[in-house]
């Protein structure tokens, strides 16, 4: 068992999405993450497992390289891609409830801002982390923001702004979050941010990459 699921997690690390995918080269014609996700599966190890001993220690490696810099965007890209195309073949045992996520946050870049690459990213790696993640897309507003907090019962908010005009129109956001909802962890995050802004606007925690807010999450926060 330990020997299917350390190779679904290289296949995850290494971005192996299946066996007739090319890339990365030295790993062609090798099972990928979705045959080895199928046949852990059938060897009946348990959906929980494949997550947490296959899926969960690729995407951490992944995460903790491209934040020291070893890796770059397409290398996180092409991870991600690997373990959302076996992620699918895991769904079922999320609705069963054989599964669950370790808990439930929004994503959401702010008013005025169209920039998505950086916060899918978050995304990616969260999900890769074992978090749901509801994504509001681009351009959302404190009401959106505010009406999701309540409908999904989320207590963990993420907030991606890439403008420095648009940095102004989160201090709006986390002040609306803050005022009209309860107990709600609000995360900034976005290239022209620093630790300095995220305090001036009240924001719980401000990190400079995907990985940071993971760790946050899964040490900081039990839901
Ligand atoms: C791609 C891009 C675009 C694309 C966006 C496409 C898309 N779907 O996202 C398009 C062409 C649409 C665009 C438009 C504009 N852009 Co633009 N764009 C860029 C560019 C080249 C790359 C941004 C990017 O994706 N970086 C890669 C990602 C991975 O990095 P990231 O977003 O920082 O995210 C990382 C971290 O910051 C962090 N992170 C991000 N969000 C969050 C959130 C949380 C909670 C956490 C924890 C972490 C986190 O994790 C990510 C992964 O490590 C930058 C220049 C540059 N080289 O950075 C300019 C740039 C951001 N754009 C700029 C400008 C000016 C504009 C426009 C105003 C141009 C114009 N005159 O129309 C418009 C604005 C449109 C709008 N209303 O938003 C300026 C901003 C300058 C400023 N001081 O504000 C930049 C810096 C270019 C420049 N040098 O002038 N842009």
């Amino acid at each position: 068992m330990e020997n299917i699921l350390q190779q679904l997690s290289l296949c995850i690390e290494r971005g192996k999405v299946n066996k007739v995918s090319n890339y990365p080269a030295d790993m062609k014609d090798l099972p990928g993450a979705i045959e080895l996700t199928r046949q852990a599966l059938d060897q009946g190890i348990s959906a929980k497992d494949v997550l947490n001993s296959g899926f969960l220690p690729g995407m951490k490696i992944v995460g903790e390289k491209f934040k020291n810099g070893k890796i770059f965007l397409p290398e996180v890209l092409i991870s991600a891609k690997a373990m959302s195309s076996a992620m699918e073949l895991l769904k079922p045992y999320f609705h069963s409830g054989e599964i669950s996520y370790k808990g439930k946050v929004i994503m959401g870049t702010v008013s005025g801002d169209l920039h998505d690459i950086g916060k899918n990213i978050v995304k990616m790696v969260l999900e890769g982390g074992g978090w749901q993640v509801i994504d509001l897309g681009t351009n959302v507003s404190a009401e959106k923001f505010i009406n999701s907090i309540n409908s999904e019962s989320v207590k963990v908010v993420g907030l991606s702004a890439l403008l420095t005009t648009t940095m102004q129109n989160m201090k709006e956001i986390v002040h609306r979050i803050k005022t009209e909802t309860n107990d709600v962890i609000v995360i900034v995050g976005g290239a022209p941010l620093t630790k300095e802004f995220a305090d001036s606007i009240n924001a719980d925690a401000y990190f400079s990459d995907p990985q940071g807010m993971l760790d946050f999450l899964n040490q900081k926060i039990i839901l």
